[in-house]
């Protein structure tokens, strides 16, 4: 995808205001945010939409069970998605409701240009349709003659008058799309599972409701007013009544959309009703469509009824907002699936921020403070250290393709090479060495090296990372905008002379004993419907059944104390010496402190889990963890009742 269009509109989904924003509805927008930010600052006009959608059957049953009128509902659940949203600073430039007046009154207008060009009739409905999913499904699709094949949930059987859309009159217009257009679904793998489902044949598209209320009305000049819209056509108008269609048209050469981001859940939405209706519409399609990923807690899907859902505020405020934006965009390749992991984020939070970027950034602070009084002058960076910087360049030149074809994890992967050549720069020449040599023109060259790819990186950085990455250019005395982005990004121009600010660190390091406790959420519990029996199996009562082989997988075994101290400046650890039978005792890094001395765990028994991966903490190698039980009264170890052998197994 090239960036040669001088407009980019960008969309979030608009979300089901049933529920409360979770971390999957916030990796969608995170994303969606970062391609905005980066177009701004490239210098494309940008418009960035997200909202909310609030009609169908579904948003009526979830206001009736709570006993409040459907409208206040939805008003109030759709202010939780906004005020997260403005929490989170996502740089929206509308967030839409489809509840506005205005979006309601260009879906009718939609309706009615699609029903003069002949493309909606009327008929009967009869068949299946999952209230959850908001989708009609032939019998031959369900699970057991009834359930959901998409959410495994309990179907009704739906007999009523119904308008339908001719879907199949678009069948061969989509699949010379999707041939056409190579980017127009992304990732590209998606596409096919797209053009398998239209070439197995299109049904049309029912597109009214009457047995409930809660919907746009028909046009009036229909004379039909027992029937509502359908919630997928209201909803994806929203992407152009947002411009003003069916108003005043204000907008709408932002149309058509750079990129639509949406979850793989709904891409046959997107990809095969969306781009039919606007063919109908007469307008042009969308230029990608983006389907990420789900995200799963523990492997499973997160749902209010089993307690698992991740709260992203919770987590912004515990790991801190860009280090969760970051740890989402990275962690995951786009499209595929990713499970939530504190011990995943904890780790790209002190690995990739803390010990890659934030160290350079200290690396920088030191060097000129100790040799140059603050002072940084690239200068001589080209006499001095040109292939350092060709390595960076030719990293830098190939990001922005990456992040348009939505290769987010491996544009961050590629922004990391220029921090990786920084910091083995600093070790190779060795600024302490230079100036006891009498070099010093060499080592401000470095320090202007260094400084210069902070500030690229930094830049390049800067919509994944907004707030980050704005502290790192105030230290580096620049500001980071379509100038900055162009001369140093483009144009491969160094940093001017300045003097440098110091900043606290940017990424204190976070040890794992003190994992912070992201609670899942228990509040707003929504009864969830029948599921069926398939997926009841592996869960009774809130407990997920494991094999006994899945238990085997983890060594526990009873180790000795035979050395223990504190570790220094800590609060929480103690550095142990743990014999388990083996030719050298393990050390063990222990989060205990605050209940056991160094002198109480001497020469006892305790259990071990031997086979953990080994982790640094406080700059200590821990070689496996110990068990303990811990409320509100405090911590105990897990102990044999009587000695063991160093070294027996546990289980
Ligand atoms: O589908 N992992 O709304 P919605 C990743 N209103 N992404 C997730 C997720 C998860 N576990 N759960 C939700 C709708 N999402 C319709 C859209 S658009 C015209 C109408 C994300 O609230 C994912 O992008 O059920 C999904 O598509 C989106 O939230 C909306 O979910």
């Amino acid at each position: 995808m090239s960036n040669s269009c001088k407009k980019a509109y960008i969309t979030t989904p608009i979300y089901y205001v049933n529920d409360i924003a979770h971390i999957g509805h916030a990796y969608t927008t995170i994303i969606a945010d970062t391609l905005a930010r980066y177009s701004r600052m490239t210098g494309l006009d940008t418009f960035f939409l997200t909202g909310t959608d609030e009609h169908g059957q579904k948003i009526e049953e979830a206001a009736k069970k709570r006993g409040e009128s459907t409208q206040d509902y939805a008003d109030k659940i759709s202010a939780t998605f906004k005020n997260l949203w403005d929490e989170f600073d996502i740089s929206y430039d509308k967030f839409i409701r489809t509840t506005d007046e205005e979006h309601m009154k260009g879906v009718q207008k939609a309706f009615s240009t699609m029903y003069s060009k002949g493309d909606i009739y009327k008929d009967t409905y009869k068949g299946h349709y999952c209230i959850s999913c908001e989708t009609f499904f032939p019998e031959i699709q369900l699970v057991d003659g009834e359930f959901c094949p998409e959410c495994g949930k309990s179907t009704t059987i739906v007999e009523e008058e119904s308008y339908f859309f001719k879907l199949s009159a678009y069948e061969d217009k989509l699949l010379a799309w999707y041939n056409d257009t190579p980017d127009c679904i992304l990732p590209r793998n998606k596409k096919n599972e797209v053009i398998r489902f239209v070439e197995g044949g299109l049904q049309d598209l029912s597109i009214t409701r009457t047995s409930f209320d809660w919907g746009v009305k028909l046009p009036s000049d229909m004379n039909d007013p027992k029937h509502v819209m359908y919630v997928w056509l209201d909803a994806l108008m929203n992407y152009i009544t947002a411009l003003g269609y069916g108003k005043d048209d204000a907008n709408m050469d932002y149309w058509p959309a750079r990129v639509h981001l949406i979850g793989k859940d709904i891409l046959r939405f997107h990809a095969i009703y969306w781009p039919a209706f606007l063919m109908s519409l007469g307008l042009p399609l969308p230029k990608h469509i983006a389907a990420h990923g789900w995200w799963t807690r523990d492997g499973e899907k997160m749902s209010k009824s089993k307690g698992n859902v991740v709260n992203p505020k919770e987590v912004a405020d515990a790991y801190g907002l860009d280090n969760f934006r970051y740890f989402m965009l990275r962690e995951v390749p786009f499209g595929g699936d990713g499970d939530f992991s504190q011990k995943a984020l904890i780790d790209r939070i002190n690995s990739d921020l803390g010990n890659d970027l934030g160290n350079l950034l200290n690396r920088v602070i030191g060097m000129s403070g100790k040799y140059f009084d603050g002072e940084v002058d690239s200068s001589n960076v080209t006499k001095y250290y040109q292939n350092e910087l060709d390595e960076v360049e030719s990293s830098l030149a190939k990001l922005e393709p990456l992040l348009f074809e939505m290769q987010i994890h491996r544009y961050l992967e590629e922004l990391w090479r220029p921090l990786t050549v920084a910091n083995k720069a600093i070790d190779k020449y060795q600024p302490w060495t230079l100036m006891k040599e009498g070099e010093e023109e060499k080592a401000m060259a470095l320090n202007g090296l260094i400084a210069s790819i902070l500030a690229k990186v930094s830049v390049m950085l800067y919509p994944v990372m907004p707030k980050v990455c704005t502290k790192i250019s105030n230290a580096l005395c620049f500001k980071i905008d379509n100038d900055s982005w162009n001369r140093l990004t483009q144009n491969k121009e160094l940093l001017s002379p300045f003097n440098l600010k110091k900043i606290d660190p940017l990424f204190p390091r976070i040890e794992e004993a003190i994992l912070k406790q992201i609670e899942p959420e228990h509040n707003n519990k929504i009864e969830e419907p029948k599921i069926a029996k398939k997926t009841e199996l592996k869960e009774i009562e809130g407990i997920t059944y494991i094999g006994i082989e899945q238990f085997f997988e983890t060594s526990l075994k009873v180790g000795t104390v035979i050395q223990a101290e504190e570790v220094p400046k800590s609060k929480k650890l103690l550095l142990l010496q743990v014999d388990l039978g083996e030719d050298e005792p393990r050390q063990i890094v222990a989060g205990i402190k605050e209940w056991y001395s160094a002198e109480d765990m001497l020469n006892t028994q305790v259990c071990v889990v031997a086979n953990l991966k080994p982790a640094k903490l406080m700059g200590h190698i821990s070689q496996g963890m110990l068990l303990a039980a811990k409320d509100e009264d405090g911590l105990c170890m897990i102990r044999p009742e009587k000695p063991k052998t160093a070294g027996t197994p546990i289980g």
